[in-house]
């Protein structure tokens, strides 16, 4: 399928230009007036780049339904091309992370092709054993890693050493380790002896890690097992990467804790540690939701990146988080959300660049609460669209993202060019 013509997007900019230019030119002299240097600023901002799940493309459910979309993606082909769509447009998303065996194709190498020829790259490969897949000798219903049989360990363990030989063929240098080990009735599992088998499993992959890899260990405190989850918080993740080595750290998926729970907080804890993998980004409200970054809680999001963007500015030794956005988009079109919600993380990081750090030492030094929050909340409030804009513009992207995709008909044509697949139920992506 055709991408969107250069021309077309130069067309949807045009008619924009002139605002931007003056709406630039305002911003930059009031972040001057705050000492802020618009181009720095920008310069770090252009830098800035969040994966795409390629999951996150297809329409998304719940375990009561869901409802395709038109011109959904058939393959992970056609999710390269939707990523090529996203990373066109909106210019914040170049990798592409990719979900086995949801992704496996024959040829590794054309896929490689295939997403060079649109600008992308690949990100952390995920691995699968929180659900059976056709033909597998043994059911991980009651667990994988952490299984009390030692064949399905096995299993689990060869199916992720197996996503490692597929990264390192698309160059992915990281793998990333989700499991919904867990329990739904007290008394079900052996807490300890559960854990004890995850170090097992995990240290075989560990040892198959190429030299320059990393693993993330993904914690999440409940779904689909609802009484325990084996690396059901930070504190499980971390004993767990500890235990593992330098390699392995914790990666925090926003939505994988309960209510109320100081994310920040738990981000700056690992960084301190050395343990900070990364992010899944998304928003919730309840639990899981999977909900679009920032559309609920964009303070939330721009508190993390406060921290970031500190230990950044601290120079923090070893910090190098990756960035990805793991979102189910079941009521929108998926290009649309993961556009506006790469732009929404890419906000957050451009607003935490803007908090007056030397101000903010010195309120935390002398016990000035209020100043403190003061500090943050003018940063947070800062209106940084324009800049986003600019950034997409200089890249070659367009000032409008989702305006320009509902002009371009993209969609339109992905649902002629793609028929719809059987519908298989519920689901989560
Ligand atoms: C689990 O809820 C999760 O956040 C993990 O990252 C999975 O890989 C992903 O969602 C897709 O199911
Ligand atoms: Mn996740």
């Amino acid at each position: 399928m055709a991408r969107i013509p250069k021309s077309a997007i130069d067309a949807h900019n045009d008619g924009l230009l002139r605002h931007l230019a003056e709406d630039y030119g305002r911003l930059g002299e009031r972040l001057a007036r705050r000492n802020i240097d618009i181009e720095r600023v920008r310069e770090q901002v252009a830098r800035f780049g969040v994966a795409i799940p390629s999951w996150g493309v297809g329409t998304g459910g719940t375990r009561f339904a869901r409802f395709p979309g038109a011109g959904e993606p058939r393959h992970v082909f056609d999710k390269l091309e939707d990523c090529g769509v996203i990373q066109q447009l909106a210019r914040a998303t170049p990798k592409v992370s990719l979900h086995i065996p949801w992704d496996k194709c024959g040829d590794w190498s054309e896929l490689r092709q295939a997403a060079d020829a649109l600008g992308l790259s690949f990100d952390a490969i995920n691995s699968n054993t929180f659900s059976d897949q056709k033909g597998q000798a043994h059911s991980y219903k009651f667990g994988s890693l952490t299984h009390t049989d030692a064949a399905t360990r096995a299993q689990a363990v060869a199916h992720n050493l197996e996503c490692i030989e597929i990264g390192r063929k698309i160059g992915s240098k990281a793998i990333t380790v989700w499991v919904g080990d867990g329990s739904n009735f007290p008394g079900q599992q052996h807490f300890r002896r559960a854990f004890e088998r995850y170090l097992e499993s995990t240290r075989q992959i560990y040892a198959a890690l190429p030299g320059d890899w990393r693993m993330f260990l993904e914690h999440k405190i409940c779904e689909p097992a609802f009484y325990s989850t084996v690396i059901q918080d930070w504190g499980s993740s971390f004993l767990a990467a500890s235990a593992l080595g330098s390699k392995a750290q914790c990666l925090v998926d926003l939505g994988h804790h309960a209510p109320n729970v100081n994310i920040e907080l738990i981000v700056a804890r690992l960084v301190a540690a050395g343990k900070l993998a990364g992010f899944h980004f998304n928003d919730s409200k309840y639990g899981d939701d999977d909900l679009d970054a920032g559309s609920v809680a964009p303070y939330r999001l721009f508190l993390v990146f406060n921290e970031l963007v500190a230990a950044a500015h601290e120079k923090v030794a070893g910090f190098d988080p990756a960035y990805m956005l793991d979102q189910s988009h079941n009521v929108t079109d998926p290009i649309e959300s993961l556009m506006t919600s790469a732009a929404q993380v890419q906000r957050s990081y451009a607003q935490a660049l803007l908090v007056d750090r030397a101000a903010l030492d010195a309120a935390q030094e002398s016990n000035d609460a209020l100043m403190a929050s003061q500090l943050l909340k003018a940063a947070f409030q800062t209106d940084v669209d324009v800049l986003l804009q600019r950034v997409r513009l200089d890249a070659g992207g367009a000032i409008d993202p989702v305006g320009a995709y509902r002009a371009s008909g993209y969609r339109r044509q992905a649902a002629e060019e793609r028929p719809a697949v059987q519908e298989s139920g519920g689901g989560i992506v």
